[in-house]
């Protein structure tokens, strides 16, 4: 544990270097490169090498990755940060660096003197994740979570169980734009809905429900019958999701078929929608 606190208060004192050093004249090092691996499922690592001649070892050396294509280092903006020990001939390397998103980014790399620009981090584009709850907790069907572009190309989620009825979804490395955004699971309403991805975006959460449950509660029950009964009659109206809850048989639209389907749901003449 208070090896952790030392690390981090001396990426502070670092960090509060690289913002006074702003502002003095870069010198580079004699040799440097940014190498990038592929890890598969649009995922990528870098291996970040450099070499200060005529430095001993024990020199500490801190790798901070800015998104974004500004010179200048802004807290808000670093999606990597770590620190190295130079080896006896001066030279660092950095593997495994794994930074918070594929937006790109400008590396620099900072010792006890000036930050130094190593160079840009391709942009593999943003990524968007969050968490997906299901009102039908048992279940052993993920959610499927889609973006579909104009073009109807379609992207997937990596999608995770976190507990009974709640699912991790992560799109990463996707490029920004226009995309619906599709939630779909065997005995819940589809969820669709538009979404304009500029940067990275975490933590968004949405809820998906079982077919017939038009009040949400988690049960199909007669409750859910006298709504959709209001809805066909005209005496209320349901969002378009509610009606994609109610449209049990999904011919498109909510109607006296559905209501029907949901009673022999309700009194087990059927136990299923699909
Ligand atoms: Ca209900
Ligand atoms: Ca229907």
């Amino acid at each position: 544990m208070k090896k952790i606190k030392l690390r981090v208060n001396s990426l502070r004192l670092l960090f509060s270097m690289i913002l006074i050093s702003m502002f003095l004249t870069l010198t580079a090092f004699a040799d440097s490169s940014i190498v990038e691996n592929d890890l598969g499922n649009g995922t990528w690592s870098y291996t970040i090498t450099f070499e200060d001649a005529g430095v001993s070892n024990g020199s500490f050396y801190a790798l901070v990755i800015v998104s974004g294509d500004d010179f200048s280092i802004d807290v808000d903006d670093i999606i990597y940060m770590d620190q190295k020990t130079a080896a006896q001939d001066g030279s660092i390397v950095f593997d495994n660096v794994i930074p918070k998103n594929y937006a790109g980014g400008r590396v620099y790399v900072t010792g006890l003197a000036s930050p130094v620009y190593i160079g840009d981090l391709p942009s593999h584009g943003v990524s968007y994740s969050g968490s997906i709850n299901c009102s039908e907790a048992t279940g052993s069907d993920f959610p499927v979570v889609k973006f579909i572009d104009a073009s109807q190309n379609e992207v997937t989620a990596n999608v995770k169980k976190t507990a009974d009825g709640i699912y991790a979804f992560d799109f990463a490395g996707i490029s920004a734009g226009d995309y619906t955004l599709e939630i779909s699971k065997v005995g819940h309403a589809t969820l669709s809905e538009d979404v304009s991805i500029t940067v990275s975006v975490s933590d968004v959460s949405k809820t998906i429900n079982r077919l017939g449950d038009i009040n949400k509660d988690g049960l199909v029950s007669i409750v859910d019958i006298a709504l959709l009964k209001d809805y066909i009659l005209g005496i209320s109206t349901l969002d378009a999701y509610s009606i994609k809850i109610a449209d049990v048989d999904s011919s498109g639209g909510a109607n006296i078929v559905d209501l029907s389907i949901i009673k022999d749901y309700i009194l087990g003449v059927i136990n299923t929608f699909n």
